[in-house]
C-alpha cells in the first residue's frame, strides 16, 4: 500500500513537473521521498531557484507563502491546507498595522514564521538562523519590535544587549520543553552535550552548550567529535541527524515535543494534492510586492 503510494507520487510528480520540498520537523517518511529537506527559507530559495512548475511545500502555511512571494508564477501546493503555526497566528495584521500606526519611528523586525501580510507590513525578516546579525545591522538608538517569537527575541536581545520590544508570541511545541528535563536528560547521558533551538524559553536556552537554528543543529552535529547528543527542538529533526550521522546518538529532550500541524501533512495527502492540483497556497500580488521587500533586506545581509 505504502510503495503503491509512492510509486503513485513518484509518477505525479513527473506528470506535474513538480519538486517537493519537506521541513526538517516533517515525518520521516515524508523526508525520504523529498527532493529537497531543509529549514523554510532554504527551502524556498530552492524552490525559487528549480524549473520546476509545481512546488509542494511539505511544511506549514507559512513556509508555503515565503515560497509563493519567492516564486510568483510557479503553483505552490501544501499536502494539508490546515496545517498551519500557531506562532504565525498569535499576530495579526490588523494588531500590527496598529503598532505601526502608535510607533511611527520604530522598525519592525519579523520572523519568517509570519503571514505574508505580516511581513508585508514589517521592514525586515529575520531566521532563526540569521536573527542576531539581522538586528546587530539595527542603529542601537532605534526602537525595535522583534515579532512574533519573544524566545527568539530574547535570545537575540541577550546575545546583542541591546533593549527590543518583544511581541508575545510563541510556538507552543517548543515551549513544552522545560528546564527541568534538561536536568533529567543531562542525568541520563551525561557528557552529552545540549543542542538547544531559540525558540525554546530563556531558562532552557541558557543551559544549553549549543543554541541554533534546525540547520545549525544538524551542521555543529555532524562536525562535531562528540558521540552523543540531547536535542531541544522538534523531534522530526531527529530523522535528518539518525539519517546524517548513524555512528551518532541522539537523544531528543522530550517527545512530547512534536508539532501537530507538521505532523498534519502525509504521503496520501501529497498525493491527492498533486493528483487534485490543490490547496494551492497564494499571496495577493500586491501583499507579495510588499512582502519580499523585507525578505529581500534579509537576504542582502546573508
Ligand atoms: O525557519 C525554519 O525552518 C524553522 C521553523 C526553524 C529553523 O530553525 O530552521
Ligand atoms: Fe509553528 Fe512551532 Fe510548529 Fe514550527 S514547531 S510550525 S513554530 S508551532
Amino acid at each position: 500500500m505504502a510503495d503503491a503510494l509512492v510509486e503513485r507520487l513518484h509518477s505525479l510528480k513527473k506528470e506535474r513537473n513538480a519538486v517537493i520540498l519537506a521541513h526538517s520537523y516533517q515525518p520521516a517518511d515524508i523526508q525520504d521521498v523529498a527532493d529537497y529537506v531543509g529549514d523554510s527559507l532554504g527551502l524556498s530559495r530552492l524552490a525559487a531557484d528549480t524549473d520546476a512548475d509545481v512546488i509542494l511545500f511539505c511544511g506549514v502555511h507559512f513556509m508555503a507563502e515565503t515560497a509563493a512571494v519567492l516564486s510568483p508564477g510557479k503553483t505552490v501546493l501544501i499536502p494539508d491546507g490546515n496545517a498551519g503555526c500557531p506562532m504565525a497566528n498569535m499576530v495579526t495584521p490588523r494588531q500590527l498595522r496598529e503598532w505601526r500606526e502608535k510607533n511611527p519611528d520604530a522598525v519592525v523586525v519579523t520572523y519568517v514564521n509570519s503571514s505574508a501580510r505580516v511581513k508585508a507590513l514589517s521592514d525586515i525578516c529575520c531566521t532563526s538562523a540569521n536573527a542576531v546579525e539581522v538586528v546587530a545591522t539595527i542603529p542601537k538608538d532605534k526602537h525595535v519590535l522583534f515579532v512574533p517569537d519573544r524566545n527568539l527575541g530574547h535570545y537575540v536581545k541577550t546575545k546583542l544587549g541591546r533593549e527590543m520590544e518583544l511581541w508575545n508570541g510563541f510556538c507552543p511545541t517548543h515551549e513544552r520543553m522545560l528546564p527541568g528535563m534538561a536536568v533529567e536528560a543531562r542525568k541520563q547521558h551525561p557528557g552529552a552535550p545540549l543542542m538547544v533551538h531559540p525558540e525554546c524559553r530563556p531558562d532552557l536556552v541558557a543551559m544549553a552548550d549549543f543554541v541554533a537554528s534546525t540547520t545549525g543543529i544538524i551542521k555543529h552535529c555532524h562536525d562535531s567529535a562528540e558521540r552523543e547528543f540531547i536535542i531541544a527542538t522538534e523531534i522530526g529533526i531527529l530523522h535528518p541527524l539518525r539519517k546524517q550521522n548513524p555512528d551518532k546518538v541522539f537523544h531528543p529532550l522530550t517527545v512530547v515535543a512534536d508539532c501537530p500541524n507538521m505532523k498534519l501533512n502525509s504521503i496520501e495527502k501529497m498525493v491527492w494534492a498533486l493528483e487534485d492540483m490543490e490547496p494551492v497556497v497564494t499571496v495577493p500580488a500586491d501583499i507579495a510586492e510588499k512582502a519580499l521587500q523585507p525578505i529581500r533586506r534579509m537576504l542582502e545581509i546573508g
